[in-house]
């Protein structure tokens, strides 16, 4: 390993050992690692081709991969050996790890789920491809400038992206605009602007480097020559024109999980990778078959969200247009190889676009839509339509297109069927089925929480990380002191060091064995971030109140980001960093309570902050959330719960026992019936002595002294437009916050229930999830690996 990685120093980076720098060293690393997966990759496709194996095409429009090196190093069991190669190579590991940015290529959840699948295809040896935008800039970066979130450019590939291997050859033209033209039953598409799309991958090496599989990120280049001419002339602008137009389509992901972006360079960038994995698929399927009609024998695609639903009337476009085959059989092949996953229920988050777009940006497409509508009707008259009020509607064309279509976890599935698809739902009761998510061991345990991974291997072997219900085997231990002593001892060493890193990143001292209250997530209304800040308030002054009383010391941790335009939730920011503020600075409360907000969170901040946690904070309303991965990733490492019954928080509930998890708050079902009371939040506010003084406090500027009225608004909106029920829940979240303070006091008590969550948390990993997909939707599973080469 030595030896390879001064081999790249030297000739990939040409530098010599004593002139490199930290960033040298990391490319030079990161390349000696890629070259240790070539074969395995190499030898998975042979593998694929020779056995005609069925294939998996996840199409996203993100991909929240996160720093690689320390990932790729671990699955290709090469993690102590790389350590000790740059040791010996007088360099320092954790710095040089630590240099690798983030690629930022998703937004949240649904980005971080398509990157946990592609760990588990791989470790499962199911062949699958990721496809994807190779996006110029990540998710932007946050910063706070007096306490409010600002934004600025990600610049991840300013530096050489050294995991991913180019492919100027594997290119496709990809047209946009124009008008249609029939002549003797057959659609011509005479497009009016063309760009390519040009391949990058990344092999993707699953546990112990016994499969490969790829991700492919598209990136959108000019079609045609440089414009010398225009050069020549002296009009540079006009020379680089098109480039630029062209490069656009893959520059900036659009930073927003929950609103329809509603701009036409959102369109086009989902049809863009959308229809390049298509015809990327396409060729490779007719490079070794020639019988359209088994195409669902051989291709699963699976539609991450509505992003890529244009996938089902490109692929009947492909069918019909390209390779002439009737639409009806065509819509009926394409069905048979699309599934698609819906991530949420919020209506604004369910994308629509004007038909006029479409058929400026789309013009077959849309045809081809109301082909695929007419045909839907006429078998299922009555049918809900995809086009209405002059919208194209996406869930139901996604929904239409698929063979299944799966919520997220138990609770999400079936308000799927009661809610947003109803009405397809009794037309189809067979189509929405459920697969919980899941998150990948190897990042989420095993790299990321060392003291603790460490422990389990040493008590139960190291079989867990490929077989997450192995650690079933640690209930035995809960009774055992010593054992929860050493437990004790992985979540402790993991909180002295985030303290450390809290005091440079924040400038906040905090007490290592105060408890670690942590709450990370995208900043909305229905996540409940304002209610956690207003529960913080309220022990703020009960302490204050009685300062010498008997109080569980806290540590109030925050991290996420609010979407540019999201108004409210950067409010909410706001907020939250001034009464850090306030609190941090009283001296009364001193140590008892501190509130900390990181700014800039991402994976990798979540891979610190989660080891150390001790108490998840998973409080949106219920019937909002559809899943969440946050709380299985904080529950397996062990922190308790403190949270609602919406989305997966109700089967980790159930599998890591009622006992050991802090419930509060109204139901999916209660929640519904509030909303119908009129002026139900003023009469919780009024009902509750705590929140009142609270909301007074904030009104009067207690937080910001220097601009009273700034959170008059919010405040207002609350009394008035409750719609989150944040007032509903607020008694019932305190009283649960007081649950927990009580049993922190008792270490080992503590302790054996957050060892019952570790425990019990294997069902949630994301091989699971991976081999329900395949099982019930895919039809896919591994091709027989001799295991490490
Ligand atoms: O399924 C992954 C993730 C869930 O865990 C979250 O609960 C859900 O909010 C998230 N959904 C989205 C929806 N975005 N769009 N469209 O990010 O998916």
């Amino acid at each position: 390993m030595k030896d390879e990685i001064l081999h790249h120093i030297r000739y990939s980076l040409g530098k010599d050992a004593e002139h490199s720098s930290v960033y040298d060293w990391r490319i030079a690393l990161s390349l000696a690692l890629r070259d240790r997966m070539v074969d395995h990759w190499y030898r998975s496709t042979r593998e694929t081709y020779a056995s005609n194996a069925k294939r998996v095409y996840y199409l996203s429009l993100e991909f929240l991969m996160g720093r690689l090196v320390e990932d790729m190093a671990a699955n290709l069991g090469l993690d102590r050996e790389a350590r000790h190669a740059i040791e010996a190579l007088g360099q320092d590991y954790e710095e040089i790890v630590h240099d690798e940015p983030d690629a930022a290529l998703g937004n949240g959840g649904l980005g971080r789920l398509a990157a946990c699948f592609m760990d588990s295809l791989a470790t499962l040896g199911i062949p699958a491809y990721g496809y994807g935008i190779r996006y110029e800039h990540g998710l932007f970066e946050q910063k706070f400038s007096d306490g409010k979130q600002v934004e600025t450019a990600e610049t991840w590939l300013t530096q050489r992206h050294a995991w991913e291997f180019e492919r100027p050859e594997v290119k496709y033209r990809i047209q946009f605009g124009g008008h249609v033209e029939h002549h003797e039953g057959k659609a011509r598409w005479i497009s009016s602007e063309t760009v390519l799309a040009t391949a990058y991958d990344t092999p993707v090496i699953g546990w112990k480097g016994t499969w490969g599989n790829t991700l492919r990120l598209w990136s959108a280049k000019a079609p045609g020559a440089f414009d010398l001419e225009s050069f020549n002339r002296g009009d540079y602008l006009a020379a680089g024109r098109s480039e630029a137009l062209a490069r656009t389509i893959s520059r900036v992901l659009y930073p927003d999980d929950t609103t329809d972006a509603g701009k036409q360079l959102r369109l086009k960038q989902e049809y863009f990778f959308t229809a390049a994995s298509l015809m990327d698929l396409m060729r490779r399927y007719l490079s070794d078959h020639d019988d359209l009609r088994a195409l669902p024998d051989h291709v699963a695609i699976q539609l991450n969200d509505t992003h890529p639903a244009i996938a089902g009337p490109e692929l009947v476009r492909q069918l019909v247009d390209v390779h002439g085959l009737e639409m009806p059989e065509a819509i009926e092949i394409v069905r048979n190889c699309l599934g698609y996953t819906n991530h949420t229920l919020l209506p604004e988050a369910l994308e629509k676009w004007h038909v006029g777009l479409m058929a400026y940006v789309l013009p077959r497409h849309l045809e081809i839509i109301r082909a695929i509508d007419h045909d839907h009707r006429e078998r299922h008259p009555g049918s809900p339509r995809i086009i209405e009020h002059d919208h194209v509607q996406m869930g139901e064309l996604a929904f239409i297109m698929a063979h299944k279509v799966n919520g997220v976890s138990a609770l999400h599935s079936e308000l799927v069927k009661e809610t947003v698809f109803e009405d397809l739902h009794k037309i189809h009761p067979t189509r929405i089925i459920n697969q919980t998510n899941g998150i990948t061991p190897r990042r989420w345990l095993y790299t990321c929480n060392q003291p603790l991974s460490d422990l389990i291997t040493r008590e139960i072997g190291d079989g867990w990380v490929a077989d997450l219900e192995q650690l079933k085997a640690l209930n035995e231990k809960s009774g055992d002191k010593a054992f929860l002593a050493e437990f004790q001892a992985a979540k402790r060493a993991n909180k002295v060091q985030l303290a450390q890193w809290i005091r440079q990143t924040c400038g906040t001292e905090v007490n290592p064995d105060a408890m670690f209250d942590v709450q990370i997530k995208r900043i909305h209304e229905y996540k409940r971030q304002l209610m956690n800040i207003l529960e913080t308030v309220a022990l703020w002054n009960e302490i204050r109140d009685n300062p010498g009383g008997d109080w569980t010391p806290r540590v109030k941790i925050f991290g996420g980001k609010a979407a540019p335009g999201y108004h409210v939730a950067k409010q909410i920011i706001h907020l939250i960093n001034d009464v850090a503020t306030r609190i941090n600075n009283d001296p009364v409360t001193g140590d008892l309570l501190k509130v900390v907000y990181p700014p800039n969170y991402n994976v990798t901040m979540a891979e610190n902050l989660i080891p150390a946690a001790d108490l998840s904070e998973q409080i949106s309303t219920a019937g909002k959330e559809a899943s969440g991965t946050g709380n299985m990733k904080f529950a397996l490492n062990g922190a308790l719960t403190i949270g609602t019954l919406d989305g997966a928080n109700v089967e980790i509930r159930e599998h890591v026992g009622a006992e050991n998890f802090f419930l509060f708050g109204l139901t999916a079902q209660e929640v519904q019936e509030r909303r119908l009371q009129h002026g139900f939040a003023r009469a919780a506010i009024e009902a509750s002595p705590r929140l009142s003084r609270v909301l007074g406090q904030i009104v009067d500027g207690v937080f910001c002294p220097d601009e009273v009225t700034r959170y008059h608004e919010l405040v207002g909106n609350l009394y008035d437009h409750d719609y989150f029920l944040v007032t509903c829940d607020f008694d019932s979240y305190f009283d649960a916050q007081r649950r927990v303070d009580v049993a922190y006091r008792s270490k080992t008590g503590w302790a054996a229930m957050a060892l019952k969550n570790t425990a019990n948390m294997g069902w949630f990993s994301s091989d699971r999830t991976i081999q329900g997909y395949a099982r019930d939707i895919w039809h896919a599973g591994p091709v027989n690996t001799g295991g490490m080469e």
